[in-house]
């Protein structure tokens, strides 16, 4: 069965999904076995593998690495068409809806298209919802565009309608690698009420209890990157979960 099946039927048994983000561009080669085997150990069901800008050269090998190991699906999360491998799983097919920087809108997926067919990738159409989180975060910065205010809850749930209108198979709200503020509660709320696709959720998230809160609230996938990066303990206390 295809990942986006999986995704699908997780949320249709409240199964809650945690992917793990790692950025080729802070990786240092020499760590990878031991990354490798915290992930194992991680309750992780999804790695996520990118980030806004990566000028790292080594994201085949990476991938490669991480396959040679790892059971759990690894999932390209591209800053740009540079950030694809053949050699993953799948690709979030990212829209960045909030913005209205035409080149993240379908610029770079008219380049990507018949990059990504000449591949066996399996390809979810993604749509990207960028909240202001209190500071300005590579995604906001690389992308040139605006997060939407954290306050206009009618504006991020007609975007995120949009997108579920547009054919978006998934609905990212994203905080921003190292947000501030993570997505609030109540939005996650608003949108797992109002639209059907499955809901990730990241940015900012550093506790168990912030994971534990944005499953509560209507998340479906949680997306944790910084704090374990920082941290490769992070999820030894997983009992709690
Ligand atoms: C960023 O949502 C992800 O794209 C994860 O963010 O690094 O803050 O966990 P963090």
């Amino acid at each position: 069965t295809s990942i986006y099946k999986q995704i699908t039927q997780a949320k249709q048994q409240n199964k809650k999904l945690l992917a793990i983000l790692i950025d080729p561009d802070k990786i240092k080669w020499e760590n990878v076995t031991e990354l490798i085997g915290k992930i194992q150990q991680s309750p992780a069901t999804h790695l996520l593998v990118g980030g806004s800008l990566v000028e790292n050269k080594i994201l085949d090998d990476l991938i490669l690495k991480l396959k040679a190991t790892l059971t759990i699906p690894i999932v390209l999360f591209p800053g740009d068409p540079s950030q694809i491998s053949a050699h993953a799983d799948a690709i979030l097919f990212l829209s960045l809806l909030s913005g209205r920087n035409p080149d993240y809108l379908i610029e770079y997926q008219v380049q990507a298209a018949p990059i990504l067919k000449r591949t066996k990738l399996e390809v979810i159409s993604t749509g990207y919802i960028l909240i202001e989180s209190g500071n300005e975060t590579a995604v906001a910065r690389v992308s040139k565009t605006q997060p939407i205010d954290r306050k206009k809850l009618d504006l991020v749930l007609a975007t995120a309608q949009a997108g579920e209108m547009l054919g978006n198979k998934l609905l990212y709200l994203e905080a921003g690698s190292g947000a501030k503020n993570a997505i609030p509660l109540p939005m996650i709320q608003l949108i797992a009420n109002n639209i059907e696709i499955p809901i990730i959720v990241g940015g900012g998230i550093v506790t168990l209890q912030q994971i534990q809160e944005a499953y509560q609230a209507g998340a479906d996938v949680v997306v944790i990157g910084t704090a374990f990066e920082n941290n490769p303990h992070f999820f030894d206390e997983i009992s709690q979960l």
